[in-house]
């Protein structure tokens, strides 16, 4: 793509722009020189998980960590009802996002639930804590270390209460001989912290805390890049959508130049300027019309495939987009959204894409919405195909590990922006700009 390091030209870029501002006021152009400290929303913190037995501490350990009373603390087995999410930041390691879970020895109908939930949970954090104290390691460990492991996540064991009960080294080597990366024994009362958050920082995932740049490989220093954001009935009162404003911030940091416009002024910006973008990006629900606007040697994507490629599992979903040909009458299509936004009459997960995939296959499909990270209530296998949302209101490993699902059972999965496209016939045009580590793969499905 178009690098341009010379000053001087980006200049003239500069004011041609700011001469834009004033003859068209439809245009926002923003432009930033300096290198800024990346800021995460919250989704993007990591996402630590307390787990163990009822009492053990957990959540006076989370008030520890937060060095503020955050979560009630009682000798009552079971004041933790649901996974709490806590944010703050730890002194010397950053924000994050704290899960509290109710203890995994629950009993009767309602402890069988809070349980459930606590298992849940293990989905959505990229490293866990389980609180033991009593030097026990039985079947409640066994199963939370087994849970765990199968979804990948990294844990530390915390012997807690140590000043009542020392652990023993017997049970100090049991514990390490189940690969856990480090047992600590640890005090509310007078443990040392400042160890466990190191160790907390040794364990967490590098992954769970750096920010890779949403456009860095597509785009570089004093690169033009349009951004088409409707503004229409599902568009949010006075402020832009998250992936909208990731982009903005992501174009800023790699000192380009953004340009944001809607769809109905593209023409003229283009006529007007003669500016050629290094990259255009659209709302993936008006795809066509900035397919038709943006001529052909500009790279045009969207938001959606962006973050699907940032973010989702990029290589399955274009293993799966083109299964949307093999789709037959009665198959079941689940779509998963990552938030929980107002439902709009022509809402993209429930109305437009059902539709859109319905014409475009001229078969009788069944579709299901589930959003946030509600538990999908069919068997994943009663569906033909998976389509996952940018999934901007979520963390990675809780995308990832929601989509594992489906790609384990052999479920075809792919994007929303992906499947847009593709039933619009502009698949090979959206995602070419991510194919340099692709690169085969797509031409044999178009
Ligand atoms: N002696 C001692 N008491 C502790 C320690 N940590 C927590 N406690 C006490 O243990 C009791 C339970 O603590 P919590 O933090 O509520 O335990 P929890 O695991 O969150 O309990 P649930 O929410 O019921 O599952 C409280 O009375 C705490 O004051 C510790 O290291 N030593
Ligand atoms: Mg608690």
């Amino acid at each position: 793509m178009n690098k341009k390091s010379d000053r001087f030209f980006i200049a003239i870029q500069l004011s041609h722009c700011y001469r834009l501002i004033c003859n068209h006021c439809n245009v926002i152009v923003l432009y930033y020189f300096c290198l800024f400290t990346r800021t995460m929303g919250r989704e993007r913190h990591p996402h630590i998980g307390i787990f163990g037995r009822r009492n053990n501490g957990k959540s006076s350990i989370v008030n520890q960590l937060a060095a503020q009373d955050i979560a009630i603390v009682s000798d009552t087995a079971g004041t933790t009802t649901d996974p709490v999410k806590k944010s703050f930041e730890i002194t010397g390691f950053g924000p994050v996002v704290l899960i509290d879970t109710a203890g995994i020895d629950d009993v009767g109908e309602l402890g069988k639930k809070r349980v459930d939930k606590t298992l849940q949970a293990i989905r959505l954090v990229d490293m866990a804590i389980l609180v033991t104290t009593n030097n026990e390691l039985d079947t409640f460990e066994h199963n939370l270390i087994a849970a765990f492991e199968k979804q990948d996540t990294p844990y530390i064991i915390v012997h807690n209460k140590s000043d009542l009960c020392t652990l023993q080294e017997g049970v100090l080597k049991a514990y390490s001989a189940t690969a856990a990366h480090a047992v600590l024994s640890f005090s509310t009362l007078n443990g040392d912290t400042e160890h466990l958050i190191q160790t907390i920082k040794q364990t967490i995932p590098e992954s769970a805390y750096t920010t890779p740049s949403l456009l860095g490989d597509l785009i570089g220093y004093g690169d033009i890049v349009l951004l088409i954001t409707p503004i229409d009935i599902e568009a949010p009162e006075g402020r832009l959508i998250l992936p909208q404003v990731q982009a903005i911030r992501d174009i800023l940091d790699n000192d380009a130049i953004c340009v944001v416009l809607k769809e109905k002024e593209v023409d003229t910006f283009l006529k007007k300027t003669a500016i050629k973008p290094a990259l255009a990006i659209t709302d993936s629900q008006i795809f066509l019309k900035a397919d038709a606007s943006i001529p052909k040697d500009i790279p045009l994507t969207s938001f959606s495939i962006i973050l699907a490629h940032f973010k989702g599992n990029f290589a399955s979903y274009i293993d799966g987009t083109p299964k949307i040909d093999t789709l037959k009458n009665g198959d079941r299509v689940l779509l998963l959204e990552s938030c929980t936004h107002h439902v709009s009459c022509d809402d993209i997960g429930r109305v437009k894409i059902p539709r859109w995939l319905s014409n475009y296959c001229g078969k009788e499909l069944h579709y299901d919405v589930v959003s946030g990270l509600d538990k999908v209530g069919r068997s994943i296998t009663d569906y033909a195909l998976v389509i996952q949302c940018g999934g901007c209101m979520i963390t990675r490993k809780q995308l990832h590990n929601r989509l594992n699902i489906a790609i384990d059972a052999g479920v075809p999965v792919t994007n929303y922006g992906m499947a847009i496209a593709y039933v619009h016939g502009i698949y090979h045009r959206a995602v070419a700009p991510f194919m340099g580590n692709h690169g085969s793969d797509v031409v044999d499905y178009l």
